[in-house]
Parts: C-alpha cells; structure tokens; sequence
C-alpha cells in the first residue's frame, strides 16, 4: 500500500512493494545472495544485518509493455535503478519519493534491480552519523505504471476563502513521452469522500510539442465546500482525467484534498482564521522491528497514542515523512510540520560541496509530492543548522526562498538552538526554538523562555508567532527511583510538568512540541550521550510502552484547546 486511496482508474498500476523480492549482499562489488525479503522493509530486520552499513541489492521481475514509470516512495538512503541490467537513474535521501521512467520495453517480463547504499561518506551532506538512524533498504513502497505517450505528471490543488466562499486553484503538468504534437482535453473534478456525484470543476483542451505543458486555472468557486480541520477534517477527492482528440480517456489521476487555509497574522498563527494551539510531538520514523519502514498498522498505533495523549500535531523531525502518515494525518486532522532533511549540521558539514544540491533536491521533491496535504500547515528546514554564521544565513535565506517559489500558501520555519545568537529570524514567518531546561541545563523553564522570548524580540522575528519546536527530559523505561533523578520516569515527569506549564501557559507561545514521541536508534557514535545507544526522550518507549509521563502529557494536553483564546 502506497496510498490510502486508488491514484490511479485508468492508468494501469501494479504494486511491486508488498511482495518478496530477492536481496544481496553487495561487498566490493561482489554480490552474496541472502534470500527472499519484504518490500518495504529495512536490512537492518533481516537476521545478521541488525547493524549493517553498506551496500545491497534488491531484485525482482515484473511485467511490462512500452513506456513504464517506476515509482519509489522512499530508498534509504541512495538507490542506483536497473532495468535488464540497464543503468536508469540514481537518487539520494531516504525521505523522498522518486521515479524512474523507462521507454519502449517490449512486452514481457523485465529485471528490476535497485543497489541501495547506506553508508556514510562525503557524498552524503544529510545522512550522517546522527542523533538518529540512517537505515539501510527500500524502505516505503514502490509502484509500476504504464504510461500513455502524454500522462498527467502532477496534480496540485490550492484552496482559498474569500468572502466566506471557497474556492479552488488548479495546476497541472501534462508530460509528454515522444515529444510530438499532441491534442486532448483536461477536466478535473471534485467529489466530497461520502458523496456519490462529483463535480466538474474544471476542463480545459490542450496541445502539447515536446515539453511539458503547465494549465493553471483561474479561482474555481466551490460553494457547498466544508473545510477541512482538525475537529471535521473533510476530505475530498479531486480527479484530473485526459482525453485524445477522439474523447478517449487515455490517463487519469486522483489525489485527496481539503479546503483549509493557514496564514500569520501578528504572534498567531491562523487556521481557517482562529488562533491555532499546538501540543505535538516530534516523531522519527522508527521502530525496532521495522527499522524506518513501518507499516500502516505501526504509523497507526502512533498516531492513536499520539492523539490518546491530546496531541493535535506531529513535527516530522527531521525529514520528510512516508506519504502514509500524511495520508492518515489528513483523515484524523492531526497538523503536521514537515520538513526538510537535516539535522544539527555544522558550518563544517554544510559547506559539503553535495550539501545544497542534496537540499535543493529534498525540498523540490517534498514539495512537488506533499503539497496538496492539508494536514501540513508548515514548512521547516534545517533544524539546529548553522544559523549562526554568515555562511549558514546564506544556506537558510536560499532554502527558505525556494519554499516560497514553490508555496505560497504556508508559513515557513526552522527549529533554532542557537541561543541568543541566531541570525535568521527575519528570514522566516514563524520563530521556533528548541530547548531543554531542565534537562541539559537546570534554568527554571519560565524564566529561560521569558529571557529567549524577550531576546527575540530584539532580533528580525520580533512580533512573529513563537513555536517551541522541542523541550523534554530522558527517561530510561523501567527506571524508577524515588530519588527522581536524571533518567529515572519520575525526573522526566518532573521536568514535562514544569517545561509544558511554562510554555503551554505563556501568552506569546503559540505551542509546544515534545521531544520526542517514542525513544528511538541512534548511530553507534553518540553511545557515550545516549544510554542503550538509543534517544531516551521518549514518552514512550521503542516498544510503544507508555513510561509515567504518559499520563502526565494526557492530562496537561487533555487541558489544552486546539484554538487559542
Ligand atoms: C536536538 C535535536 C534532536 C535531538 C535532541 C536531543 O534538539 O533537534 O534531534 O537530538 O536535541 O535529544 O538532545
């Protein structure tokens, strides 16, 4: 499963995750057969290859005939696509769904085979040793299409609200296979999740040449539209499909939407225009069976505690996450930050000559796959990257302007630990900052947030919303000691209690993310920080097992409105 809804009537699709393909080891260029394993899944689940870095290689047949668009929704962390032993196209980063089209394959049964490498190395700027996981695998889902000569390339939906009427903005790529002239019609229309009839919304004929063709619609009024948000997250189904000049539907597309609209207006941070409150998590996609590649059932779980908690947010530190998640967050209106993939990267490490490239690539990938989520209400990047230094600035100001060229709609952020000494502020529409009182430092949590709030004010974020991106205290399961001290339940139920009732009650706050929603794999380097060489920040544990906070978190978010005053 690569969506919660059929994307596809009319193109024809076959799911090639969800089946066994045949996996080796790659040493040295030498392949060593392992055996038959799931896609997706994570090596680092195949027995002996718990804590595996390196090379492997994933292959399998499947059939074709022409031209065949083969979809990968997240290889970690780089991935060399084959066809017939054929070299087709290479990808870097974990987090980002990528393709390969191949033409004119005779019909028959073709070899697929994907070498994924996750070892570290200077052509990696992003996945690096880390307070995380880089694991190895194709590790989300993979789908085959047979694509028509012309296709409809990406689908994106806008909404927008004036004068209490929504409307719909459309853009469309019609991508062309042969680069002949070509005439057809486009129409699109949108049709309420429990409704039987759709609407029309837009058609529009066409001719392509060579390239790629861009329809962009005027505002289309949508007037018996309900928003989507998070207490009645409506959710509709927008469908593009194109026509030959005979009237022949030759390709379609089908995305979920939602009519919601997020701006900021002064320190707030509005949402269909009411103040939002946020009390979220910071989650990494991370289990011990299933390594990065969780299943819907596990993403699941996380989301029911999350919310069982009185979460109304997740913050996807530190990557873009699985199309999945996105999909159940938009059904279950939880909020999402989503961002891009970094995390606490050095000057040093950011001027890696593949750094801004490997960015560039992340958010344009992000953006072009997620943007019609109404679930995401913001853009991060970088967290806990160099916005120090003039150099980091530049990285930031570049970063943060190609969001806005590629989204308009939502407020941009990075999570900031630069204490006093950021630089950045005046580049972003809201200010995040994440900090540990109580935990890395003894500083009375009301007092340090008062003086950062104040020292803000000072700087380009003055009078911006102000997000705490991360606060929380580790805690070992199972520790228990009455002595409440470092690691033990009792401490980390201490510290919540103090950083939440600070912030939560802090009247230029706009909210609060926890760090972090279950303790997760960390890379062997940071052991001497990490007990279990693990991040033990968890209100859960790996296992999902609640630790004392859990109750503590439920009862102070239970007492918290997703709407401000
Ligand atoms: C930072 C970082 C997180 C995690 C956290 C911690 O804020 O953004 O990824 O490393 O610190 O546990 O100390």
């Amino acid at each position: 499963m690569i969506r919660l809804f059929e994307e596809h009537q009319v193109r024809r699709t076959t799911e090639l995750s969800s089946t066994l393909w045949d996996f080796s080891q790659v040493t040295d260029g030498k392949n060593t057969p392992v055996g038959k394993v799931t896609v997706p899944s994570c090596w680092e689940s195949y027995p002996g290859f718990e804590a595996y870095r390196g090379q492997g290689l994933y292959e399998r047949n499947f059939e074709a005939d022409g031209d065949m668009r083969i979809v990968f929704k997240g290889v970690s962390h780089t991935a060399k696509v084959f066809v017939d032993d054929k070299f087709v196209c290479e990808h870097y980063n974990a987090f980002t769904q990528f393709e390969a089209v191949v033409k004119n394959l005779p019909s028959g049964v073709h070899k697929l085979s994907v070498l994924v490498d996750n070892s570290f190395s200077e052509a990696s700027a992003l996945h690096v040793e880390n307070d995380y996981q880089s694991y190895g695998g194709i590790s989300r889902g993979v789908m085959i299409e047979q694509l028509p000569k012309h296709y409809i390339k990406q689908l994106h939906f806008t909404p927008v609200c004036k004068d209490d009427t929504w409307y719909a903005q459309l853009e469309l790529v019609i991508a062309s296979l042969d680069g002949k002239p070509w005439k057809g019609k486009v129409s699109v229309s949108l049709k309420g999740c429990d409704d039987v009839n759709e609407n029309v919304l837009y058609t529009q004929s066409c001719s392509t040449g060579a390239g790629e063709l861009v329809l962009k619609s005027d505002l289309i009024a949508c007037e018996n539209a309900k928003p989507w948000a998070p207490e009645h997250p409506t959710l509709y189904m927008l469908s593009a499909q194109l026509e030959d000049e005979d009237g022949k539907v030759i390709d379609d597309l089908t995305d979920r939407v939602g009519f919601r609209e997020v701006r900021t207006q002064g320190k707030d941070i509005l949402l269909n225009g009411k103040k939002l409150q946020i009390k979220g998590f910071c989650r990494h996609e991370d289990h011990p069976q299933f390594g990065c590649a969780l299943p819907l059932s596990a993403i699941m779980q996380d989301l029911q505690l999350a919310r069982d908690m009185g979460a109304n947010s997740i913050r996807t530190s530190h990557y873009p996450n699985d199309e999945l998640f996105l999909d159940l967050c938009d059904e279950l209106g939880i909020l999402v930050w989503e961002e891009n993939h970094a995390r606490g990267l050095s000057e040093e490490q950011m001027k890696n000559p593949n750094f801004e490239r490997q960015c560039e690539a992340c958010i344009r990938e992000m953006i072009a796959a997620h943007y019609n989520h109404p679930s995401i209400y913001i853009w991060g990047i970088l967290n806990e990257c160099a916005s120090d230094t003039a150099y980091g600035r530049e990285c930031y100001k570049t970063q943060l302007e190609l969001i806005k060229s590629l989204d308009v709609t939502r407020p941009r952020s990075f999570s900031s630990c630069r204490f006093k000494t950021d630089i950045c502020f005046d580049l972003v529409d809201v200010v995040s900052y994440n900090i540990y009182p109580k935990w890395y430092h003894n500083t009375p949590v009301a007092m340090y947030l008062d003086d950062l709030y104040k020292w803000v004010q000072t700087t380009g974020g003055a009078g911006k919303p102000f997000l705490i991106t991360e606060v929380g205290a580790g805690a070992i399961y199972g520790y228990r000691t009455p002595a409440k001290v470092k690691w033990s339940e009792e401490y980390q139920v201490l510290a919540l209690e103090e950083q939440l009732g600070a912030i939560l009650s802090y009247k230029d706050c706009s909210g609060v993310y926890i760090w972090q929603f279950c303790d997760v794999r960390v890379t062997n380097d940071w052991w001497n920080t990490r007990p279990r060489t693990m991040n033990n920040k968890g209100i859960v544990d790996e296992y999902r097992r609640p630790k004392l906070s859990y109750e503590t978190v439920k009862r102070i978010f239970g007492s918290v409105d997703t709407y401000r005053k």
